[in-house]
């Protein structure tokens, strides 16, 4: 694997401005259902309907045409394009607008919306349309063991070891469009000023929990601090 210098750390906040929820903002995900109804594994085994739902709503949303990448989803793109093998981009975000945008180099640690999973054989497969427990695994052919491929609360983000590699060999750590709510990704910027040697930046609308940890802090829309910055 080559040696990422740049690691970039996006949250909601990035798909903010292509017309996706953010979860602790005004009217939030978080204010319209409850997190430990749909975002834990015990929700999913209380009321596995009630989740299907959830994310079967955010997955046709996802795929409605007025739903694009934004400019700061294309100006990371353009980062990795123009120094190729240098930037790993680890997104907390399920949605598909990095890919979208051209961002190759990239960490779904949270899962990703258009996947699902099967409890029983553990494959992972495309998914982009309603799941449901009638649903019948096209790998084991189990029926009522598929999943959102998403991780919950309680349960281990994926790649880790990967990522917490990049952190400490990176020259720049860049966080955009999060809160700084979520473990173990609000640990990062701290990680890499323990662990690392790398500069770290903060681009978001406003200062998040961990802004004090950041070397520098630029604030406004995604839209606008991004492209400025990655130019
Ligand atoms: C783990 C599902 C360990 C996917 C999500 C007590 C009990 C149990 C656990 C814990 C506990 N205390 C701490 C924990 C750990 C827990 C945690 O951190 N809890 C918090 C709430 C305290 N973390 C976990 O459980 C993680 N797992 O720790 O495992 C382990 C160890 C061993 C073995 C097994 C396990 C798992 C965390 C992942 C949970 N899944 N979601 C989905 O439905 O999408 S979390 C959810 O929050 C999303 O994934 C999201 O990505 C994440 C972070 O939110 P943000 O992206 O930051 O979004 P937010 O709305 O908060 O903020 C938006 C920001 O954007 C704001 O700052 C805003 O200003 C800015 N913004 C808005 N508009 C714009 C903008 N910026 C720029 N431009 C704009 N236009």
């Amino acid at each position: 694997m080559s040696k990422p210098s740049i690691v970039i750390l996006t949250g909601a906040g990035i798909s903010k401005e292509s017309g996706l929820d953010t979860f602790r903002c005004a009217g939030g995900l978080w204010q319209q259902v409850s997190l430990e109804d749909v975002a834990t594994p015990e929700g999913f085994q209380r009321n596995p309907a009630l989740v299907h739902d959830f994310y079967n709503a955010r997955r046709a949303q996802l795929r409605s045409p007025e739903i694009q990448p934004n400019e700061a989803h294309r100006a990371l793109a353009r980062l990795e394009q123009e120094f190729p093998g240098t930037v790993l981009l680890v997104t907390q975000n399920i949605d598909d607008l990095h890919e979208r945008a051209g961002s190759q180099s990239l960490i779904h640690m949270h899962g990703e919306l258009l996947k699902a999973e099967c409890e029983a054989c553990g494959a992972v497969l495309p998914w982009d349309g309603d799941l449901s427990e009638a649903d019948v695994c096209p790998s084991c052919q189990g029926a009522g063991l598929l999943r959102p491929r998403v991780v919950w609360f309680g349960e281990m983000p994926l790649e880790m070891p990967r990522i917490f590699h990049a952190l400490e060999q990176c020259d720049l750590f860049i966080s955009v469009g999060t809160s700084g709510n979520v473990y173990p990704a609000a640990g990062f910027v701290d990680h890499v000023q323990r662990c690392g040697q790398g500069d770290t930046i903060e681009l978001n609308l406003e200062p998040s929990e961990g802004a004090s940890l950041f070397d520098q802090k630029r604030y406004g829309p995604a839209t606008r601090i991004v492209p400025a910055f990655v130019e």
